[in-house]
């Protein structure tokens, strides 16, 4: 399957930001940009990462052979670098941009991709942050959050702690059914409001690396069909030392080749929007 040359010119047309919506994602955290593709871009897409996600998908087990991370869906990381098509939409400049502006930084690297595809019937995804995975020593860590199907909360939809990003790091807790017993707990005892973000396909969520967030299991029978793209400042480094082996495997995976302390840099991080 290949991508035409019109859905390319429109991946790199820019979607314009409010500076009230800059402000709202750096007060709570995260922020929902209603119609970032429009349909008919959703629909190019959505082929091609389907196709993408059948071809590389290598979970067989049934739901119920699973752990609480596996039931929550079929992760499918860095399809950019198997598929072509999936290239022009996981490196587009629309995006970028808004992850630059968000941040408020110059210029924006990829980290990686992963396609977060929960079948029906699947487990709810615990609450975690991500940047206890990430070895990336920077507060300027953002995921854009795209289904490419109407997501109401029953279906999965992505849920936010507004506010968790400025406490940073909480606690070295993987995804689990521990994460969600006790960052349930703290999200009440801190009082963080908790927003369920209904979405339609082709909006997009984009939340900080420091985030608090989780989602209901899916209940329906049809697969949430979710693309992710997680970018990081340019410039920035690994951190001087990696204190799990979460982030000594994503040095590994996302940087090959890169070491502690160096400039977090390689093959695999192009530079996606410069200002
Ligand atoms: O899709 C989900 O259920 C969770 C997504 C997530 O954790 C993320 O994109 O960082």
């Amino acid at each position: 399957m290949t991508m035409t040359a019109s859905i390319l010119d429109r991946l790199s047309t820019e979607y314009p930001l409010q500076p009230e919506v800059i402000a709202s994602f750096r007060e709570n955290g995260h922020v929902m940009l209603p119609e970032l593709c429009n349909l008919a871009e959703v629909d190019e897409v959505r082929s091609v990462l389907n196709g993408a996600v059948a071809r590389l998908n290598t979970e067989v087990r049934p739901l119920e052979e699973r752990d609480t991370y596996g039931k929550a869906f079929l992760q499918i990381m860095n399809l950019w670098v198997n598929d072509k098509a999936v290239q022009k939409f996981v490196l587009a400049k629309r995006f970028a941009k808004v992850a630059a502006e968000l941040m408020g930084v110059e210029a924006v690297r990829l980290y990686h991709d992963q396609a977060l595809y929960k079948e029906g019937g699947g487990g709810h995804t615990p609450w975690h942050q991500d940047q206890y995975y990430w070895p990336l020593d920077t507060v300027n860590t953002v995921t854009m959050w795209m289904p490419l199907v109407d997501v109401p909360i029953e279906m999965g939809a992505l849920t936010f702690a507004s506010g968790s990003h400025k406490s940073g790091f909480m606690g070295s807790i993987e995804i689990s059914d521990r994460s969600q017993s006790e960052y349930d707990m703290l999200v009440k005892e801190k009082g963080y409001p908790v927003r369920n973000q209904v979405m339609k396909a082709g909006d997009a969520t984009f939340h900080s690396g420091w985030t608090l967030h989780c989602a209901p299991g899916n209940a329906g029978t049809t697969t949430r069909e979710v693309m992710t793209i997680i970018y990081y400042a340019d410039g920035v480094n690994i951190l001087p030392v990696l204190d799990n082996k979460n982030r000594e495997n994503d040095l590994d995976s996302w940087f090959p080749g890169v070491k502690i302390g160096e400039p977090a840099l390689s093959r695999l991080n192009p530079l996606l929007y410069s200002r």
